[in-house]
């Protein structure tokens, strides 16, 4: 059976109080954010998708893929999401230098030991791990959607 794509509309946007309903999914429990005012808004609908995927999810209202600056927002995303999550951070550019889809070299990282590692047949994204920590893992592999809104 094909599935629905998944569709978020952006009810409001301009207060800490903005919220996102997903349209043509059923379960309201499976949506969780973060609303810290005058910071980022983080929002996850609970699916997990290839990278491309939760890239063109995040793109289609006009958000990025989570990514954290500091470790406040890390830990903020840590609790949105509660299972690993992609961040908004690969090494496709260049091998070895993680920066951010939005551009830039990552000023700010929470790498597990041992990480990055570009196991196996090579690995550009990130996962955020449900500890907090960072693992580089294959963009293809499926894990959690999270998207930001800028503050
Ligand atoms: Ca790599
Ligand atoms: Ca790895």
């Amino acid at each position: 059976m094909p599935r629905r794509p998944v569709q978020w509309l952006l009810v409001a946007s301009r207060s800490p109080t903005a919220r996102l309903a997903e349209m043509g999914e059923t379960d309201p429990r499976e949506k969780r954010e973060s609303q810290n005012p005058g910071k980022k808004l983080y929002v996850t609908n609970g699916k997990k998708m290839p990278f491309s995927q939760v890239k063109a999810l995040c793109a289609g209202f006009q958000a990025t893929v989570a990514t954290p600056r500091n470790a406040e927002e890390n830990k903020a995303i840590q609790d949105v999401a509660q299972d690993s999550a992609f961040l908004g951070i690969t090494d496709e550019v260049t091998e070895g230098q993680f920066a951010y889809v939005t551009g830039g070299r990552i000023t700010y990282s929470n790498w597990k030991s041992n990480e990055p590692n570009d196991h196996g047949s090579g690995e550009d994204c990130v996962v955020l791990l449900s500890d907090g920590l960072w693992n580089d893992i294959s963009c293809s592999a499926s894990f959690l959607a999270v998207c930001e809104l800028p503050a």
